[in-house]
């Protein structure tokens, strides 16, 4: 086999390529290449320098992820780069694309750096519950200092090529091809010794190393990765660097071994996975999306129509009443604001964006667009009007699509005489801010209609997720599940802050509880009355006018201008009351048990969900609730939690729910019985 690293001679000067798509990961043949390729240059009486660079879209962006499950393999990166520490020649990096992770430190090690103009350059390691373990940690904060090196190695967020150079990362911007670039600059740099190297520097802190390393350590709660960073940087002040190496090295071993990486690892590639649709035909053709149109200006249709002007998408946003437009385009406006206010968005900015958006108070209006999005009142009747409407004013081939957040998208579809062309697109609110996007493909939806969404769904930022039509699709379905439990907790015993306690401690960052009255309780109630169905405690507060944050009171009452709930008399009197009522004896509810209650049945209808075919994969719910429902990413979604418990013990529990509760939906799923009795995991399935 064809090694992925390439050696060429330009004269004086080496140039070593490495060449392993997509993102030129260092899978162990790159790795072992790149020696090669080293020791070669070294040995060559007519080499004056190196230059190291990739083919491709990308510098290298990291280590291969997939081989951390394996034995490791040697040489290591550590081995790569500890050979460039003792070369007698300078390396010169050729950066471009995204050097990340094992990327950058491998550029780290080199002598110098030349990045391109639109080069991104991070230690995203923590998003994967690690930290560099290939001298990141030590050699960072050498070249750039301790206040830069700490937020890029505790956020993981890449910094631009000019904030790079600035401080001291890269030393020169490539004008034009960043190869050519480079191979320029090791001619200029050829004969200058001392060789520079990034140990051999040492650490300027530009401040006090706990007063940098405060706001990281609040935010890392329930973390380990970011502990163990901020220890390995404190060695890169306390240590030799070779002592800091073999620190930083134990922490990501132990890091990489433990749950939580092991959590954060399977996110991301579940991330990845999740718009691959089984049986789509890999030749199937995209519909080409330059205009879209978004029906109705409430505050998820302006939040979707805001995804559209910021990804450069122009957009018309149409709403029946001239007022309800207006407030719509001013509430955009206002979000806009915020962000030009915090330093996020220039006012020119805001203004192209605010200009992308065209207002109409006329459904033909949509008679532009590539795609248009129904964003109306949650009610069948009305939404079928609507479609009825699209039907006769959209234009041939346009791709129509609901924001249901729980109705039947073949019921809508119908209203329409091109069922093809229509498909559920659930956004989550705020619409502009949350990425996740349940892609609900229908009964008709065709192949280029799904495929046209996903590619929209990623230019326009969003994680897309495509699940099977059924009511309340995955994640409010299984929400659902969790709001009954919740309540029958509050009827056996619990407040609302001991159930929200329970699963912040869990991980959430926010309770079931803080987040309905922060959703406004009156939208689930009108559901529930639409549907007959009744939930105890939420119905008699919203009878009451309690209808969460918006009223300043709901299962917490507020202050006037404060969003912190606060424990409330008069609810705790209404349960307490309501439990007596139905003949319930209150108890005390451990917090493991809250987590219990709320997460296994939930678990149990994501395994109906599975056997349904309403979600692919196991890592599709997964990615669901971690993106729309804040699900800990450190503990991997539902389901992967579900695998790491094992699912006998969820089976055992769930069956002894079912008899306390007499609630047959307890009984555990046939799916979720027959893996525990294999003594399998769903991701075996
Ligand atoms: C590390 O380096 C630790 C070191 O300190 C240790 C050294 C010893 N490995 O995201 P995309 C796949 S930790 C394996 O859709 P984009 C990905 O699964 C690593 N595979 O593209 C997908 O596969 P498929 C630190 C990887 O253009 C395909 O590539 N580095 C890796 O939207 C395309 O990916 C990171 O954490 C990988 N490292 O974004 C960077 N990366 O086509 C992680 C990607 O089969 N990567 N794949 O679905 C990223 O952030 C993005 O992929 C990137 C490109 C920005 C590079």
């Amino acid at each position: 086999m064809s090694s992925p690293v390439e050696f060429r001679k330009y004269g004086d000067v080496a140039l070593v390529i490495v060449d392993n798509p997509p993102v030129n990961a260092l899978r162990h043949a790159v790795r072992a290449g790149l020696l090669d390729a080293f020791t070669r240059a070294r040995g060559d009486e007519t080499i004056a320098a190196v230059v190291l660079g990739c083919a491709g879209r990308t510098f290298v962006a990291g280590a291969d992820i997939t081989e951390f499950d394996k034995p490791p393999q040697a040489p290591g990166l550590s081995d790569v780069i500890a050979f460039l520490d003792e070369m007698n020649k300078p390396v010169v990096a050729a950066l471009f694309g995204t050097p990340l992770g094992g990327g950058l430190e491998l550029a780290l090690g080199c002598h110098y750096r030349v990045a391109a103009p639109g080069t991104r350059l991070g230690l995203p390691e923590i998003k994967l519950g690690l930290i560099p373990r290939a001298g990141g940690t030590q050699r960072l904060p050498r070249l750039a200092g301790m206040a830069k090196a700490m937020p890029m190695i505790l956020s993981g967020d890449p910094i631009p090529a000019g904030d790079a150079l600035k401080s001291g990362i890269v030393d020169e911007i490539a004008d034009g091809d960043v190869i050519a670039a480079a191979i320029v600059f090791a001619r200029k740099v050829s004969a200058l010794r001392p060789l520079p190297r990034a140990r051999d520097k040492t650490v300027t802190l530009d401040g006090d190393f706990e007063t940098l390393a405060a706001p990281f350590v609040k935010r890392a709660r329930g973390l380990d990765a970011p502990f163990a960073a901020i220890e390995a940087l404190r060695c890169a002040i306390t240590l030799p660097i070779d002592e800091g190496l073999t620190r930083e090295r134990e922490s990501f071993m132990r890091l990489r071994a433990g749950d939580q990486s092991k959590a954060q690892r399977h996110i991301f590639f579940a991330e990845r996975e999740a718009p691959k649709v089984r049986d789509l035909p890999k030749d199937v053709s995209s519909r080409e999306i330059r205009r879209a149109a978004v029906i109705g200006a409430g505050t998820m249709g302006g939040g979707i129509a805001m995804c559209f002007a910021n990804a450069g998408i122009p957009v018309t946003l149409v709403e029946t009443g001239a007022d309800a437009l207006a407030r719509g385009v001013e509430k955009i406006a206002a979000n806009y604001g915020v962000a030009v206010e915090r330093g996020g968005m220039t006012e020119d900015e805001k203004q192209r964006r605010m200009a992308r958006i065209e207002r109409a108070t006329e459904i033909g209006a949509a008679s532009k667009a590539d795609i248009v999005i129904e964003a109306v009142f949650e009610d069948m009747d009305i939404k079928r009007e609507v479609f009825a409407k699209l039907d006769d004013v959209s234009k041939p081939g346009a791709l129509l699509a609901t924001n249901t957040s729980y109705l039947d998208v073949d019921a809508i579809s119908r209203a329409t005489g091109r069922t093809s062309d229509v498909l559920g697109l659930h956004f989550f609110s705020p619409a502009n801010v949350m990425r996740l996007l349940e892609v609900v493909r229908a009964k008709d939806t065709g192949p280029d209609v799904l495929a046209t969404a996903i590619a929209l769904a990623r230019k326009i930022g969003k994680v897309p997720v495509v699940v099977g039509n059924g009511h309340g699709f995955v994640g409010n379905r299984m929400l659902r599940v969790r709001s009954i439990e919740a309540e029958r907790l509050l009827l056996e015993g619990a407040l609302p802050s001991e159930v929200d306690r329970a699963m912040t401690e869990f991980g959430f960052a926010m309770g079931p509880f803080a987040v309905s009255d922060l959703a406004g309780l009156d939208i689930s109630w009108r559901m529930r009355k639409a549907q007959g169905a009744r939930a105890e405690i939420a119905d008699q507060l919203c009878e009451i006018g309690r209808f969460g944050q918006k009223t300043m009171k709901g299962f917490y009452r507020y202050e006037p201008g404060s969003r912190i709930p606060k424990d409330d008399a008069e609810v705790v009197a209404l349960i307490e009351a309501t439990s007596a009522r139905l003949n319930i004896a209150r108890r005390a509810i451990a917090p493991d048990e809250i987590v219990e209650r709320l997460m296994f049945p939930m678990i149990n209808e994501g395994a109906c969900i599975l056997e349904e075919g309403i979600a692919q994969r196991p890592g599709d719910i997964d990615v669901i609730w971690v993106y729309g429902y804040g699900f800990p990413a450190w503990r991997g979604g539902p389901m992967f939690y579900a695998d790491l418990i094992g699912l006998p013990r969820i089976r055992d529990r769930l069956t002894a729910f079912a008899a306390e509760t007499g609630d047959k939906r307890h009984e555990p799923a046939p799916l979720l019985a027959r893996l525990a009795s294999e003594g399998k995991g769903f991701s075996d399935r």
